[in-house]
């Protein structure tokens, strides 16, 4: 009566299914703890590692000595998709005593080009009976299931999914100094082809100075973590190779991983461009990178003059770059009356090549006596009115 009555319980709480039978070992206790089954991730990219682990206190046949579980006739472990299937698979205790049984498996995906050359990257294979040496192909989207047949007729399954992941890049910093070296991680478990091996994949680097770049290779931090890294540095006075990009300050720069391994409902052969853009900074501070000298009047052939009304004189400046590299710049001559309305602006933009010096003058022909500012200002661009220099200023008056 009483076996009867448990029988009905377990049916109600929804383990599989079960016929009554006796069991050659210890009974199994249905209520504490069930076998459960795990797995160490809830979904799993297409070539990873799955542990194993099998909680089965009933299993622990000698007390003494490391049992196994999986291989035993009516009793068998079986991993399985809908194509492939391991069976039987062995599972061995932890430790003497423990009741715990674990293995692993390695999943060996599909065949798929993963870097575009047109071979294919992986090695589909199913093969092994555990505990450690197991190979199970797998296809993108699908599943895979454990079963193992604890008792008779009890037969209990737990399941994984299998999926692909969109990969993330990242620079280690928002911008860089010139001098700087500069890192990228990309975190792609798909990836990781191989668990048991150092995995790489490519990263393009580029710049707004040198938008052709370079590839550099990014290499797997560990045999099995799926995370890529790769270190890269600037030139302002070569052309890009190796591991040096070609980029000036001011620059943004760009890293593009091409992801060849998408999930649905991406297409199987589609791929994603995963982009990154960080920005190149002068080590000079802006204010800095240009100097500038005093204001200066000087007739049409250089000499030094007096402004007067009516006459053209040129207010004439000299700028020189500090930096060893080019620097664009646009440069403003702004001459202001008394009264603070502006009577004569004028620009003039360029570039400086490394630490050059240059002579810059503006026309101006007073019209009026008047007490006059004179001020001229470089900055990058009329656009982006960050100042490379000290504004200059002189105080002027015609009468
Ligand atoms: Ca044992
Ligand atoms: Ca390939
Ligand atoms: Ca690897
Ligand atoms: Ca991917």
């Amino acid at each position: 009566m009483v076996c009867s009555l448990i029988l009905v319980l377990v049916i109600s709480v929804g383990i599989i299914s079960i016929i009554p039978s006796s069991f050659a070992e210890d009974i199994p206790d249905y209520f504490n703890p069930s076998a459960p089954i795990s797995t160490d991730k809830d979904v799993y990219s297409w070539t990873d590692k799955v542990h194993i682990t099998v909680v089965a206190p009933s299993w622990n046949a000698n007390r003494n000595g490391i049992d196994s579980i999986g291989t035993q006739e009516r009793h068998f472990i079986r991993i399985y998709t809908g194509e492939h299937s391991l069976e039987p698979y062995k599972l061995t205790e932890t430790t003497p005593s423990s009741g715990v049984f674990t293995g692993e498996i390695t999943l060996t995906g599909f065949s798929h080009d993963v870097d575009g050359d047109g071979d294919p990257d992986t090695n589909p294979r199913t093969s092994g009976n555990g505990p450690t040496n197991g190979f199970l192909e797998v296809e993108r989207d699908g599943g895979l299931t454990i079963s193992f047949e604890f008792a008779d007729g009890v037969i209990l399954t737990t399941s994984a999914m299998i999926s692909w992941n969109v990969g993330k890049i990242i620079f280690d910093k928002p911008e860089f100094l010139v001098g700087e070296t500069a890192k990228i991680q990309v975190v792609d478990p798909d990836m990781n082809l191989n668990p048991e091996t150092i995995d790489r994949i490519e990263v393009e680097v580029s710049s707004d100075s040198d938008m052709a770049g370079i590839i550099v290779n990014a290499i797997e931090t560990d045999d099995d973590s799926g995370i890529f890294e790769t270190v890269f540095s600037f030139t302002q006075s070569s052309v890009s190779s190796g591991n040096r990009l070609f980029a000036v300050p001011d620059d943004s720069v760009y890293a593009k991983y091409e992801d060849k391994t998408i999930p649905s409902p991406y297409a199987i052969r589609d791929s994603l461009d995963i982009q990154i853009e960080s920005k190149l900074e002068s080590e000079v501070m802006s204010i800095q990178r240009i100097s500038i000298e005093d204001i200066l009047f000087t007739d049409g052939f250089g000499i030094p003059t007096k402004p007067m009304v009516n006459e053209t004189s040129q207010i004439v400046n000299r700028i020189s770059n500090n930096q060893n590299h080019d620097q664009s710049f646009v440069y403003l001559t702004q001459v202001k009356d008394e009264s603070g309305s502006v009577v004569s602006l004028s620009w003039i933009q360029g570039e400086l090549t490394s630490n050059q010096s240059l002579q810059l003058s503006q026309s101006w022909v007073p019209k009026v006596e008047n007490n006059y500012f004179i001020e001229t200002f470089v900055w990058k661009s009329l656009n982006d009115r960050v100042p490379l220099s000290p504004h200059s200023m002189l105080s002027y008056v015609i009468e």
